[in-house]
């Protein structure tokens, strides 16, 4: 049981391929760090596991340089929104034709549990003792980019106003 836990999202995106026929030689997976990371490892496509918060930039090269792959972003919230914030802003205010996917477990679990931009008010870690503040945004909210599936947050503001970073 725990084990199909623990592989949930990897499975659903196996299945979700598996039954829309995609094209696995159309098709590219690029993580960055932290246990979203071996993502690509895992699927019978092309895939690029590349370093902490970067998935998005090397994403946005390969969607340039070949406008026809169908390329996929893994990465976490610590990849994606802390080290790779500014990364993920751009490809957010680029409007990249790509398919992003932040695993938010509201931590940073592969280095043992520090605060992450996602941690709930009061969460205590390594890094933050007492985790009295935590920062919130809605970077995905900004004109320019689509409205995510789902982003927990705040803030019920309406979509598709300025960044309330
Ligand atoms: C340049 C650099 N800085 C820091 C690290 C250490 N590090 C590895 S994973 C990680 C955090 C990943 O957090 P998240 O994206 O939330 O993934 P999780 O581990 O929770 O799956 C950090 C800080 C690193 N590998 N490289």
């Amino acid at each position: 049981m725990s084990r199909l836990r623990d592989y949930a999202i990897l499975k659903a995106v196996q299945k979700a391929c598996a039954e829309l026929q995609v094209d696995r030689a159309r098709t590219v997976f690029v993580s960055g760090i932290g246990c979203a990371a071996r993502f690509p490892y895992y699927m019978s496509t092309y895939g690029f596991h590349t370093v902490h918060g970067r998935a998005p930039a090397i994403a946005t090269g390969i969607k340039l340089a070949n406008p026809e792959l169908d390329v996929w972003v893994m990465t976490g919230d610590g990849d994606g929104l802390s080290i790779g914030g500014n990364h993920m802003l751009h490809v957010l205010r680029r409007n990249v034709d790509l398919q992003i996917i932040l695993f938010n477990n509201e931590i940073y679990g592969l280095t043992k549990g520090q605060y992450s931009p996602t941690s709930r008010r009061g969460t205590r870690s390594p890094s933050a003792r007492s985790a009295r503040s935590s920062i919130r945004c809605r970077p995905a909210s900004s004109r320019s980019a689509p409205e995510p599936d789902s982003w927990r947050g705040p803030s019920t503001h309406s979509s598709r106003t300025s960044s309330a970073c």
